[in-house]
C-alpha cells in the first residue's frame, strides 16, 4: 500500500503520515524545499520499497515536475509489484499543503490560490496522463475547508450546499474542489475533497486560537503564575474537532469504493469563550466573567488571579467569519466515521498533551543547563 501526502510537515500531513504508518503504507511526505530535514533525498533519488517512509521535495507549481514524479512513483510501485509478486498497484495522494490561510491570504492572493488551484490541477492532470501509460492506479484526495460556504444563509452545511468563498484562500479551496469533481465526473478519475471544519491538535501553530489557549493554560498549571491570556472575539463562534479525527475520517473517505465528497465536522458550533472555560476546567480553574465587549475580563473564581481578557488588535472585524456548522450525515452514514473526542474531551485531550510537551522541554532544558 502506498500513499503521497503533500504538506507532510503540517498538523494534518503529520498525523496523517501516522496515520498511513499505523496502517503499513509506505509513504512520501511532499514538503516545502525550506523544509527539507537533512537526510532527506532528491525525488528521483528515493527508494520506495515496501514499509518505508521518505520525505521530500517536489514541485508542485510545475506540470512537468508533478508528471516526471508521479511517473518514477508508479515505475517504482512496479518494481515492487514485480519483486514482492504484490498485486496492490493503487497509490493514494493526499493533498492537504496550503500557503496563506483564511483571512491572511488578502496579503498574498496570487500564492493562496495557485497553492490550491494549480497544484491539484497539476495532480490531476498528471494522473490522467498516467493513467494511459501505466497500470499504477492513483487517487487524490484534496482538503477542502468549512470556508468555502463562507457567507452561508443557513447552517448546518452539508456536500450540496452552495459555496459563498469570503477570502482568495477559500475561492481557491472551492476552485480545487470543482477541478476534483469535474475530473471525477469526466474522465472518471478517483478524486475527492474532504471539506474541513476547524480541527486542532498540538502541532497547531501558535497563531491559531486553539493553541494560544492551551499553550496559556499549561503554563498557568505549570508555573502557578497569571500571565494574562489576551484574547480577540470571545463571541466568535467554531466547529471545532480534534485533528486525530478528522484525520481518520480522510482515511476512511480515501477507501470508499465510489468516491465523494464529505463534510468532516464536530456537527456543533461553540464559542472562544467556551473553548477558554472548558481549557481552564481541565486543569481544575472555573472562571469568573465581568464587564463586556472589549472591557470583558475572566478571573479565577477561588483566588481572583486575572486570566483572561480582550484585546482589539486580535479581532478581525470585517474579515471575521461567521458561525458555520458541518453537517456530518453523510460520512457518519457511509463511511461509518465516528468521532472519539466530544468537545469537552478534545480540549482535555489537547490541555494534557500541552502540560507534558511544556514539561518534557523544561526538563531538558533543565538537564542542558546542568551540562553546561
Ligand atoms: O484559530 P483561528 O485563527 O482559526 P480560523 O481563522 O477559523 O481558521 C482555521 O479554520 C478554517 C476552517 O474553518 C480553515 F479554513 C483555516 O485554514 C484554519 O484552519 O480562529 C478561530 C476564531 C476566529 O473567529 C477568531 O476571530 O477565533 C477567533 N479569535 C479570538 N481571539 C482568535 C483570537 N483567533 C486567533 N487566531 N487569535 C486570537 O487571539
Amino acid at each position: 500500500m502506498f500513499a503521497i501526502v503533500t504538506g507532510g510537515r503540517g498538523q494534518d500531513g503529520q498525523l496523517m503520515l501516522k496515520c498511513l504508518r499505523e496502517r503499513g503504507y509506505s509513504t512520501i511526505s511532499i514538503v516545502r524545499e525550506s523544509s527539507l530535514a537533512t537526510g532527506s533525498v532528491p525525488t528521483q533519488d528515493f527508494q520506495f520499497d515496501a514499509g518505508c517512509h521518505v520525505e521530500s521535495f517536489v514541485n508542485l507549481y510545475e506540470e512537468s515536475h508533478v508528471l516526471s514524479f508521479l511517473k518514477s512513483v508508479a515505475e517504482k510501485v512496479r518494481q515492487i509489484q514485480l519483486s514482492t509478486g504484490s498485486s496492490s498497484s493503487q497509490v493514494k495522494i493526499y493533498h492537504l499543503m496550503c500557503e496563506k490561510q483564511g483571512f491572511l491570504s488578502y496579503q498574498d492572493p496570487f500564492l493562496s490560490i495557485e497553492s490550491s488551484c494549480r497544484t491539484t490541477l497539476n495532480l490531476l492532470e498528471s494522473i490522467r496522463v498516467l493513467r494511459e501509460e501505466s497500470d499504477c492506479c492513483f487517487s487524490l484526495i484534496f482538503s477542502g475547508s468549512s470556508e468555502m460556504f463562507g457567507d452561508a444563509s443557513y447552517s448546518p452545511q452539508n456536500e450540496r450546499t452552495e459555496f459563498m468563498p469570503k477570502s482568495p484562500y477559500a475561492v481557491g479551496k472551492v476552485i480545487a474542489h470543482q477541478l476534483c469533481a469535474k475530473y471525477r465526473e469526466f474522465y472518471d478519475i478517483r478524486a475527492c475533497t474532504c471539506i474541513l471544519y476547524n480541527h486542532e491538535s498540538n502541532l497547531r501553530p501558535i497563531g491559531f486560537v486553539s493553541r494560544k489557549i492551551i499553550r496559556a493554560v499549561a503554563n498557568y498549571k505549570l508555573s502557578g503564575r497569571s500571565e494574562v491570556l489576551s484574547l480577540g472575539n470571545l463571541d466568535a463562534k467554531r466547529d471545532w474537532s480534534h485533528a486525530k479525527d478528522i484525520v481518520e475520517g480522510i482515511y476512511l473517505a480515501s477507501e470508499y469504493e465510489n468516491m465523494q465528497d464529505f463534510v468532516l465536522a464536530m456537527g456543533e458550533a461553540h464559542t472562544v469563550r467556551e473553548f477558554v472555560c472548558y481549557a481552564f476546567k481541565a486543569i481544575g480553574v472555573n472562571l469568573n466573567w465581568k464587564g463586556g465587549g472589549i472591557a470583558e475580563v475572566g478571573f479565577h473564581s477561588i483566588n481572583n488571579d486575572l486570566l483572561v481578557k480582550v484585546d482589539k488588535k486580535f479581532f478581525r472585524e470585517s474579515a471575521e467569519m461567521p458561525s458555520l456548522v458541518g453537517d456530518i450525515n453523510k460520512a457518519s452514514t457511509l463511511l461509518g466515521w465516528k468521532k472519539k473526542y466530544n468537545f469537552e474531551e478534545m480540549i482535555k485531550d489537547l490541555v494534557f498533551k500541552e502540560i507534558r510537551l511544556l514539561s518534557s522541554q523544561e526538563a531538558e532544558m533543565l538537564k542542558d543547563s546542568l551540562c553546561n
